[in-house]
């Protein structure tokens, strides 16, 4: 707990306090803050947005942008004149484009809306953000600096980490992000698993991998939304999440860079691991932006587990 923090004056911690107190630079403080703020207006626009909405005709039949490439124009709008971002890269474009003068220092990563198919089932859904001081086609290890994500569900909840523990802030009414926790820690071993997918189309070790865990009594929680079903793990403090290959697509569903690497920054930094059942998620080379790869994401236990029946 940062200095002077009580359990009274716990809840007056903001997110740019919490982040000051924390250490992180400021440029990295500042931009982080903005990405946070841009979590309110796609927050408003989901809210917008109804059942025909959420598609790409509205209700008048009108072209209407779909939610993500809605929530992708408004962040890339803020982060172009954030004076902090110098290139831009979404799942929502087909590359990375310059957005700066070229002399800012970061590069950042985003899934403006995973899970957009399930918001007119009122499913929570999220924004993936990673930030990278260099090239994003380079192991995450050695580029990334932060990753954030903001989960849209009863609450909207964001959890950062500026490479110094993961944190998890609630908007609270006044609009402001309120601590709700610091340096998240995982248990060893969880008792909850995603298992990605559907069984039919398992490689024969991920197949004998769940079945093993159902034989051990983990508990099935899978929403079909990447971000609530790692920030179940997180906040749950143990469990694990996988997408794995598919005997059609072995590199499996996720992309590495918008999705992955941001959630195993985070996973990392609460103690968790994170592998494509060989190697580290955030070891792994990003050769484009589409590149995709299968995880096993969450407690140390499960996913040490994953490697030994994967391997
Ligand atoms: P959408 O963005 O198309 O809704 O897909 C969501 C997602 O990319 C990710 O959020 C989920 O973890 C995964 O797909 C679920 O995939 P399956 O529907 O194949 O289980």
């Amino acid at each position: 707990m940062g200095e002077g923090i009580n359990d009274y004056t716990k809840n007056m911690v903001d997110l740019r306090r919490h982040m000051w107190m924390a250490g992180v630079e400021e440029e990295l403080r500042r931009l982080i803050w903005q990405i946070a703020v841009v979590g309110k207006y796609i927050s408003a626009k989901i809210h917008e947005a109804n059942r025909k909405l959420a598609g790409i005709k509205n209700i008048y039949g009108d072209d209407q942008l779909s939610l993500d490439c809605a929530a992708d124009d408004i962040l890339r709008s803020q982060l172009q004149f954030s004076g902090f971002v110098r290139e831009y890269a979404s799942e929502e474009l087909e590359d990375i484009v310059k957005i700066g003068s070229g002399k800012e220092k970061y590069i950042v990563t985003a899934d403006p809306l995973d899970g957009s198919s399930l918001v007119e089932t009122n499913l929570a859904i999220g924004t993936i953000i990673g930030i990278h001081k260099e090239s994003i086609l380079d192991t995450g290890r050695n580029t990334m600096v932060a990753a954030l994500y903001i989960t849209y569900g009863p609450l909207i909840t964001m959890i950062y980490s500026a490479g110094k523990g993961a944190h998890e802030f609630v908007l609270n009414r006044e609009g402001e992000y309120v601590l709700a926790q610091e340096n998240i820690k995982l248990k060893e071993k969880g008792s909850i698993f995603s298992p990605g997918g559907l069984r039919r189309d398992w490689i024969p070790a991920h197949l004998k991998f769940i079945e093993q865990l159902e034989k051990d009594g983990y508990k099935l929680r899978y929403s079909g939304g990447f971000v609530p079903d790692i920030n179940q793990v997180l906040i749950k403090k143990g469990g694990l999440f996988t997408y794995p290959a598919l005997q059609k697509s072995p590199q499996g569903k996720l992309r590495l860079l918008f999705e992955l690497q941001p959630m195993a920054f985070i996973m990392e930094q609460a103690g968790g691991l994170a592998t494509d059942g060989k190697e580290d998620i955030l070891s792994l080379k990003v050769e484009n932006v589409n590149k995709c790869s299968p995880v096993y994401i969450g407690s140390p236990t499960e996913v040490r587990m994953a490697k030994q029946f994967l391997n």
